[in-house]
């Protein structure tokens, strides 16, 4: 099972377009929120079943009707997902990883800070793809996140994607 794991798009639907595009087959999207307008459309292009397509609130999502927290069931892991801002994400994980813990959640999944983040925590696996769109890490490069299980391997494995970002070569960086 491979799923697409993005954030942080505010309104770049070109960029969703753009990964889905650029990452082929998946089961499953999850967007961690910031996505400001078009998950309508978003969910109409992703190349799974509507039913497999994932989001949550970001903190500028006020125009859009979607849960601020959601769990879900990936082949047997207890995934938490959320934007984080609740959380205080800026600041750090802790407090996400306490509520993660307190909730035996295996994986808990966040957006936010812009900055893509593989937690090494063994008690539970803290993960944010980075922005699609507006990336703040050093290389200033867009981001996603490949989440891949066999089935058969204990672990599932994440991977940092980069996005080929033709627009940002013809136009510059807006960020
Ligand atoms: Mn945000």
């Amino acid at each position: 099972m491979k799923v697409l794991i993005i954030s942080d798009s505010h309104g770049r639907n070109d960029d969703v377009a753009q990964v889905m595009e650029q990452v082929g087959a998946f089961d499953m999207l999850i967007h961690l929120g910031d996505v400001e307008r078009g998950d309508e459309y978003i969910r109409s292009i992703a190349k799974c079943p509507p039913e497999q397509v994932h989001f949550v609130s970001g903190n500028n999502d006020y125009n859009l009707d979607l849960p601020y927290e959601k769990t879900i069931d990936i082949e047997g892991y207890r995934v938490l997902l959320t934007h984080g801002h609740r959380f205080y994400v800026n600041g750090g994980t802790t407090h996400l990883r306490e509520y993660a813990l307190a909730n035996h959640y295996d994986i808990a999944m966040f957006g936010h800070t812009h900055v893509p983040y593989l937690g090494k925590d063994e008690d539970v696996k803290i993960v944010n793809p980075g922005s699609l769109s507006y990336p703040r890490q050093a290389d200033r490069k867009q981001t996603f996140l490949i989440m891949e299980l066999d089935g058969a391997s204990k672990e599932p494995e994440f991977k940092l994607g980069y996005l080929k970002s033709s627009l940002k070569e013809k136009y510059g960086n807006f960020f």
